[in-house]
């Protein structure tokens, strides 16, 4: 039996105000996608199947390194997020996964939170090891590294809390286990680069070891923070070059907000999949390095075009096409609630534009080395106006046609600042 936090009577009732409108955009969208050649109700099916998990941590006002500013009815525990999170599904109807984060999220009885987030309409999605803090009580430090510490003691305890993120994951019914280390250096001369790697591949060979045989090991690579002269696994070239070192179940995950500026995120993509590693994403926006900042809020341009190269990968699977997706980020402004609709929103369009591109017309400009026609055959695709498929794919899921207004609405928020305990102030996390 399934709980879902808000009143479907509610989002009934707000999408009958916007039901004959939806059905006429929709109508006009399908009319001038025909004149093309798409049909519109095949994109929506492709749509109503797409997908992006949650990251629990993204339900709390996550703060910057210098302050965090909470918000009343900000969840204080897993249970709450779960709660959260299922908010965002029950209106987007795009988010069905929850990505958990240990120990943050760490209960005594997994089973039980299983069946919550069922109950919830919820799954599990990959699981998060956390070496980039220290615990309370936690034997060995890693404020010198984790996976590539010097101290054997360390890195042992840093594999053993990856081999039990495997164990919980298995009880959730996931199978990812993801993996992004803080190690690095904020020091020339501070840890020789190849011995650091060494450690770092010994030791995560024996967290791949762990791995059942359907489960995958992301490596998730970071440019800087914390460390700020060099990291372990810097970017997609170390990520892959660790990732077949480890073998076939090891791929890499790219944050899209873990690369210098300006960096061509959409090749490195292609790069990836085209050696069978790509494994999956973090959805966020940047405009310096790491913000977190809303998916599409800053480059929604490259996330469309980070979405072209997903479709022709899928096009053309070679060592197969599966890769995980999940929103990565953090608000420090924003109701969290609101900022993930919004953002699966954003991303759920980029998906749904990319499924638009002529792509018969593309490979034929780019045999025939027009370049204006190929990049065409992309900015056509781009400036449709893909609201209409979404929202119609929404409400047949019993989803709302605006999600924010919906939201709004049900003042879910407020009523949560009468039930829970206020979040105490604090750093955020990075
Ligand atoms: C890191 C990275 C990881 C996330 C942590 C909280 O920068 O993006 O994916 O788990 O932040
Ligand atoms: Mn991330
Ligand atoms: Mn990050």
């Amino acid at each position: 039996m399934t709980q879902l936090p808000l009143s479907a009577d509610l989002i009934a009732e707000a999408n009958a105000r916007h039901a004959e409108a939806l059905d006429e955009d929709y109508d006009a969208l399908g009319r001038k996608l025909a004149r093309t050649g798409i049909d519109i109700d095949a994109v929506l099916g492709r749509v109503a199947s797409f997908s992006v998990a949650v990251p629990s941590w993204g339900a709390g006002r996550g703060g910057t390194r210098f302050a965090k500013f909470p918000i009343p009815g900000e969840p204080t525990n897993i249970h709450e997020k779960l709660e959260d999170c299922a908010v965002i599904n029950q209106l987007s109807r795009v988010t069905p996964r929850v990505s958990p984060h240990f120990p943050w999220d760490k209960v005594s009885d997994f089973a039980a939170l299983r069946e919550e987030a069922a109950a919830l309409g919820l799954g599990w999605d990959a699981v998060n090891s956390n070496t980039f803090q220290d615990q309370p009580g936690q034997a060995h430090t890693y404020a010198n590294g984790s996976l590539s510490a010097q101290d054997t003691a360390t890195r042992q305890q840093a594999v053993e809390h990856n081999i039990e993120c495997i164990e919980i994951g298995q009880q959730l019914g996931s199978t990812d286990l993801t993996v992004w280390v803080g190690d690095g250096t904020n020091f020339p001369g501070q840890q020789d680069f190849a011995r650091s790697l060494d450690r770092y591949l010994d030791a995560a060979s024996q967290v791949y070891a762990a791995l059942p045989d359907d489960w995958r090991m992301l490596l998730e690579h970071k440019m800087f923070e914390p460390a700020f002269y060099s990291t372990v696994i810097s970017d997609w070239g170390s990520s892959i070059l660790a990732a077949q070192e480890l073998g076939p179940k090891a791929k890499c995950l790219v944050d899209l907000g873990h690369h210098a500026p300006n960096v061509n995120i959409e090749q490195i993509v292609a790069r990836l999949h085209r050696f069978g590693k790509l494994g999956g994403f973090h959805f966020n926006d940047s405009k310096y390095g790491d913000d977190d900042l809303d998916s599409g809020s800053i480059n929604p341009h490259q996330l469309f075009l980070v979405f072209n190269e997903l479709v022709e990968a899928e096009l053309n699977p070679r060592d197969g096409f599966n890769p995980s997706y999940m929103i990565d980020q953090s608000h420090n402004v924003t109701d969290p609630i609101e900022s993930m609709l919004s953002s699966a929103e954003a991303i759920t369009g980029c998906f749904a534009k990319a499924l638009l591109v002529d792509r018969d017309a593309l490979h034929a400009a780019q045999e025939s080395n027009d370049t204006m026609m190929a990049f065409q055959a992309l900015r056509r695709a781009y400036s449709i106006d893909v609201a209409p498929i979404l929202a119609k794919a929404r409400v047949a899921a019993g989803g709302a046609i605006d999600v924010l207004e919906a939201y709004r609405l049900s003042q879910y928020r407020a009523r949560k600042a009468q039930e829970r305990k206020a979040v105490g102030l604090g750093a955020g996390i990075v």
